[in-house]
Order: structure tokens, then C-alpha cells, then sequence
């Protein structure tokens, strides 16, 4: 398999985590999205919509959006990652869902802005409001946290490992403390712990 990718992005961190956690080995082709890579011919034949991460099978088949990818890789190697039990299929489903709308708009976005000197007059205008959407999606975290070990019951699933890879770098920018969310930070540290865990700048090709 091949993984196209830009090492900061959460969005492929989240592929790599559970390659990681699954053992499975790919190749890394990074492309600079700050350069408009991923909008050239070549990439745009991968996947039309112009943004990594996305994964090429080894068939050929290139697909993307990160949470279609883990669910693809967690259903076609039966990983518990996945629950069998419907109802607990559908809680996973639920946080991967509510990531892309309530977490990594303002949390992912806001973290690149301010990271890739990206901001324009408009962005400066829309930033309070996004500050403001991330706490709250950080403070429901915590809450659902304070209560059990993992978001969705007991085990580590695929909602983690989603919402793990922005979460565990809202900081960077400045827009987040993640003090204030002391069950997240419980939860990241146990994340960061497993043997399996490796870091947001990992790179295959290299190590
Ligand atoms: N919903 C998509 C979002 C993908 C996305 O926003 N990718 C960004 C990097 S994290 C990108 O490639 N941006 C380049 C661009 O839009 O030109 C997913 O979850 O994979």
C-alpha cells in the first residue's frame, strides 16, 4: 500500500496510528499541501478532491477520507478496533462522525492557520467562533471521558485513535490549553503509552 500524506496532518496521522497499531506496512509519499501538491494532474487522477491522506491498495484503488480509510483497514483485518456488536459499530460511527463536523473544523483548521502563517482577513474574522466550537468539542470529550476509560466503552476502538490526532496537538498554534481538559489528557497519555504508539512526525521511509 501506498500512503500519500503530509507528515503534520492529523488526517494521516490517524492512517499511520492504526497501520501502527495494526502492523501493517506501506510506503509514504509526502506531498507539501502548503505548495499546492496535491492539486496537480498527477495527484488529482489519486483522488479529485485535492487533499491527502489517501491510501493506494495495492489493486490500484486510491482511497480518501481519512475515517473511511481506518474503518476500510479495521474492517478488512477484523480489528476490535471495530466492534462486531452493532450498537457499538454505530457509537464509533457516531464519533467519527462528529469529528469531521464538530472537532476537526475547528480544532485542525485553527492548529494550521495559525501554524502555516495561513491567516487571511476573513480566517482572522471566523477564528473566535472556531476557539469557541473547539472548547466546547474538547469540554464534550472531557465529560465523556470523566465517565469511562476510552470514548467509546471499555476498549481502545477506532474513535480514539480519530480523535486522538488532533486532540493530543490542539496546542500547537496557542488556541487551545489542554490543562483545561484534565480526562483528555489522562486519556492521551494512556494512548501514548501503548507499544504500538508512535509520533505524529513518524516516518516510515526513515526509521
Ligand atoms: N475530510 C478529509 C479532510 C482532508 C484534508 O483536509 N486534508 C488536508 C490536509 S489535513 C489537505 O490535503 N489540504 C490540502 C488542500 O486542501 O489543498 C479527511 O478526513 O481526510
Amino acid at each position: 500500500m501506498i500512503l500519500h500524506d503530509f507528515l503534520p496532518s492529523g488526517n494521516g496521522y490517524k492512517i499511520r496510528l492504526t497501520c501502527a497499531k495494526l502492523g501493517l506496512n506501506y510506503e509514504l509519499k509526502e506531498y507539501d499541501i502548503t505548495q499546492g501538491e496535491t492539486h496537480t494532474e498527477a495527484f488529482l487522477a489519486l483522488n479529485q478532491n485535492g487533499k491527502i491522506p489517501c491510501l493506494e491498495l495495492d489493486d490500484g484503488h486510491c482511497l480518501s477520507e481519512s475515517n473511511a480509510i481506518l474503518l476500510y483497514l479495521a474492517e478488512t483485518r477484523h480489528s476490535e478496533l471495530l466492534p462486531s456488536d452493532p450498537l457499538q459499530k454505530a457509537e464509533v460511527y457516531k464519533w467519527l462522525f462528529w469529528e469531521q463536523y464538530s472537532h476537526e473544523p475547528n480544532i485542525a483548521s485553527v492548529r494550521f492557520w495559525l501554524t502555516h502563517n495561513a491567516m487571511t482577513e476573513l480566517k482572522e474574522q471566523m477564528l473566535p467562533e472556531r476557539i469557541q466550537q473547539g472548547q466546547a468539542a474538547l469540554k464534550l470529550m472531557d465529560d465523556q471521558l470523566s465517565k469511562q476509560d476510552f470514548l467509546v466503552g471499555d476498549n481502545l476502538t477506532l474513535a480514539d485513535i480519530c480523535l486522538f490526532a488532533y486532540s493530543h496537538v490542539a496546542e500547537e498554534g496557542g488556541a487551545y490549553q489542554l490543562s483545561d481538559y484534565p480526562h483528555v489528557q489522562r486519556w492521551i497519555k494512556v494512548i501514548q503509552a501503548q507499544s504500538w504508539y508512535i509520533p505524529i512526525t513518524y516516518n516510515p521511509s526513515v526509521s
